[in-house]
């Protein structure tokens, strides 16, 4: 059995009332719910206030490069697929930097949650605007408010068939934890997309600002396999702002589809040094 306690109590660089804390909470009460100790999860991330997070979890972790959560976390997968892997980023670092590597790990499908801390602004390096901030929204860079359109990351994978999309709010622990034990249980890729509050650099978005604008979609209020529908959800943003599970599509998970994980996790297979010396032999 894991506890809460298990996970740590650690000192943390975020600013005070940062939404970054409460979903450190509830991926905590998430983890422990599922009774997953510490040993069994590896969290993964790159560069930024969110990416702190795992350094303040007892548990495994690899902090990597600026946007480049997820192809590590795909790795680690691949080498040892009895593990719970985590990728944690942010906005920036999951749409913006890593833009890329989110669209390619929807379309190969490790059974991994990608946990995104989406402040829509760039929190680490001082509130420039990010993929996710809206038209108009003036930052210290961008004096005349945000010229582009914002990215609907949910819209977004729904479209590319993601095989979990879900939306939570720091401002309601209880619900996110919810939504982080269904991602997780969820065998394929699960995108938690957290609304999360900075308060020191988006004066726009606001705690203030959400709580007058989110409601709860119910379980069940659509067929969750139907993308159609899924995606005309996603498409609500302004005085509504939905959260809960918007698409569940089941199809096969990347670890699957290689053979030689059938047998064993990677890790645990002998090293096969003849076979590669020989193959490194016939290309010389
Ligand atoms: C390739 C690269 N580009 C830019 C940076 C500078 N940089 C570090 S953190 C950061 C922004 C992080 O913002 P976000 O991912 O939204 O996370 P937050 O800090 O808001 O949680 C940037 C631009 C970097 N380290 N590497």
């Amino acid at each position: 059995m894991a506890s809460v306690e298990d996970y740590g109590d650690y000192e943390t660089a975020w600013c005070p009332g940062c939404g970054d804390f409460n979903i450190l909470k509830a991926l905590k009460a998430a983890l422990a719910n599922l009774g997953k100790s510490p040993s069994e999860v590896l969290m993964v991330s790159g560069i930024g206030q969110a990416g702190k997070l795992p350094q303040y979890l007892n548990c495994n972790f690899f902090n990597g490069l600026h946007g480049r959560t997820l192809p590590p976390a795909t790795a680690a997968k691949l080498s040892n697929h009895e593990l719970t892997v985590l990728a944690v980023a942010g906005d920036g670092d999951c749409y913006g930097e890593g833009g890329n590597h989110l669209i390619h790990a929807i379309r190969r499908n490790p059974d991994i949650t990608i946990l995104v801390h989406d402040n829509q602004i760039y929190g680490l390096t001082k509130g420039q605007a990010s993929p996710t901030s809206e038209r108009g929204m003036v930052s210290k860079i961008q004096r005349e408010g945000v010229f582009n359109n914002p990215l609907n990351p949910i819209a977004l994978a729904i479209s590319q068939e993601c095989s979990f999309v879900s939306r939570g709010y720091a401002g309601d622990v209880q619900h996110l934890t919810e939504l982080l034990i269904k991602a997780i249980r969820h065998r394929g890729l699960s995108l938690v997309e957290v609304l999360q509050p900075c308060v020191t650099f988006n004066k726009l978005n606001t705690f203030k600002w959400y709580s007058n604008r989110v409601y709860k979609m119910e379980d069940g209020e659509y067929p969750l396999d139907d993308r159609v529908k899924a995606f005309e959800r996603s498409l609500e943003w302004g005085d509504r702002i939905p959260l809960g599970i918007f698409y569940v599509n089941e199809r096969p998970v990347l670890e699957d589809n290689h053979e030689v994980l059938k047998e064993a996790p990677l890790i645990r297979h002998k090293p096969q040094t003849e076979k590669v010396n020989g193959l490194i032999d016939g290309f010389m």
